[in-house]
């Protein structure tokens, strides 16, 4: 656990070191199951994502939970209330908990945490999960990992299907409505089920679940969708298609990224070339200069 945490601080931390890590991963290259919770701020996603570890532990399996913050530069360790709802997993080795902040330059997090789940695979987990704890753009970037992302609503006013924000629905491959000890969950489920009715969407139809996630009930049902996704992927041929498209995305950004650390280091270490484009001010020609270097 130790060297994982150690590890995950690497990629988290973009150290160059993380090569030679890949190479040494790449026998043990077992691709776990990633699902994401997303949804606004108090819906119950860190009460639902413990309930769905203990869930998995009771099936015996593995499990991962990563909480992705890009607003927060915080990194090494469990949100505090998060670390404190999910103490009873604490001495579980079968159970690995960490926050990913942003650190550097934007993509950061969703690179660092891709590679992250390539070494929870490595180091066998069944699961990995991811929770968004920001707002924003991260629901995306978080869809775009997982396998399967499960949006999370709840009957309050602040959060209604009316509220959800556009692309939230196409990101979704099960609805959540937790908190469905609250009056006007159904009111939530059926408008949503009216919204989805309208998107002509041929394949897979997200189905829309109902979850008392701060007292355990309807976990089971919510897995089982995951589980009936995760069947539909596989069967329809998505699930390869997925995992080259995330490759090449990978790719791509690492190379970006490696590009940049090249600029960088070709105008520290050489001044002439740096008068040049303070001079001409032509950053397009001096970044195509710099890639087309011979090493
Ligand atoms: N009434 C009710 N409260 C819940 C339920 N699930 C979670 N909560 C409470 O909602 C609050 C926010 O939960 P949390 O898991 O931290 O939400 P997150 O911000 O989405 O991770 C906490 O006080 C939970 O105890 C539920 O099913 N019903
Ligand atoms: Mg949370």
């Amino acid at each position: 656990m130790r060297a994982l945490a150690r590890a995950i601080t690497l990629v988290e931390r973009r150290d160059p070191s993380i090569r030679r890590l890949e190479e040494m991963l790449r026998q043990d290259a077992r691709v776990p199951g990633v699902v994401g919770f997303t949804g606004a701020p108090g819906t119950g996603k860190s009460t639902l994502v413990d309930s769905v570890v203990a869930l998995l532990r009771k099936n015996g399996q593995s499990v991962a939970v990563l909480a992705t913050d890009p607003n927060s530069p915080f990194t090494g360790g469990a949100i505090l209330g998060d670390r404190i709802r999910m103490q009873r997993h604490a001495l579980d080795t079968k159970v690995f908990i960490r926050s990913m902040g942003a650190r550097g330059h934007l993509g950061g997090l969703s690179l660092a945490t891709r590679e992250a789940i390539r070494l929870l695979g490595a180091f066998g987990f069944d699961e990995v999960i991811l929770e968004t704890v920001g707002v924003g753009q991260s629901e995306l970037e978080v869809a775009a990992m997982a396998d399967t992302t499960i949006v999370v609503l709840t009957p309050n006013l602040g959060d209604s299907v009316q509220m959800i924000k556009a692309g939230i629905l196409e990101i979704a491959d099960v609805f959540d409505v937790n908190k469905a000890d609250l009056d006007g969950h159904t009111r939530v489920m059926t408008e949503l089920r009216a919204m989805l009715s309208l998107s002509p969407k041929a394949g897979w139809k997200p189905p829309i679940l109902a979850t008392v996630a701060s007292r355990q009930e309807g976990i089971e049902q919510l897995w089982d969708a995951v589980l009936a996704h995760r069947r539909h992927l596989e069967k329809s041929g998505q699930a390869q298609a997925l995992t080259e498209q995330r490759l090449r995305d990978e790719t791509a950004e690492v190379a970006a990224e490696l590009a940049r650390r090249r600029a960088r280091e070709a105008l520290d270490k050489d001044p002439e070339l740096a008068k040049r484009l303070f001079d001409d001010r032509t950053p397009y020609r001096t970044a195509e200069e710099i890639l087309d270097r011979k090493r």
